[in-house]
């Protein structure tokens, strides 16, 4: 929308930015582990697209959740807070009728420690007042049992990152 040129004067100029289309999340292991890996987020029709490769792992699951947070300096993963719940639900599996916006359920290593996840997620959102842009994302140690709360029983946190904008 254009205003009229003599109204611009007067009007305050608004910062116009895009709607963000696609976010990305570098996997750094906390101190005394080995984890690393490479999350993205990508709009789609009907949610957000998850892909998710990551290695270092102990094979079997492994909870994988968004956090509060993305503050990944503690050497422990926990200055990332609980999980990102801002509607106040329970902790749950990703598909259950109630669950944290942060609950993305497990990654399940094979036996050489390598995991993916491919999934569209109908909860999280990358733009709007429950965005995850800025948050933090922990891979656990143990599996999410996903109904355990507050966090599913997940264990203690082997690599954290931080959600930023992508291009695409
Ligand atoms: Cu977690
Ligand atoms: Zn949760």
């Amino acid at each position: 929308m254009f205003a009229r040129a003599d109204d611009m004067a007067t009007m305050p100029v608004m910062p116009t930015v895009a709607p963000v289309k696609a976010a990305v999340v570098l996997l750094i292991p906390t101190v005394g582990n080995s984890v690393t890996g490479v999350v993205r987020f990508t709009q789609v029709e009907g949610g957000v697209r998850i892909v998710a490769e990551v290695s270092g792992l102990k094979p079997g699951e492994h909870g994988f959740h968004i956090h509060e947070f993305g503050d990944i300096t503690a050497a422990d993963g926990m200055s990332a807070g609980g999980h990102l719940n801002p509607g106040h639900a329970k902790h749950g599996a990703p598909g259950a009728a109630e669950r944290h916006e942060g609950d993305l359920g497990n990654l399940t290593a094979d036996a050489t420690g390598h995991a993916t996840l491919d999934y569209v997620d109908t909860v999280i959102r990358l733009n709007g007042p429950t965005s995850i842009i800025g948050r933090g994302v922990v891979v656990h140690a143990d599996a999410d049992d996903l109904k355990s709360q507050p966090v599913g029983n997940a264990g203690k946190r082997v690599a954290t990152g931080v959600i930023g904008v992508a291009k695409s």
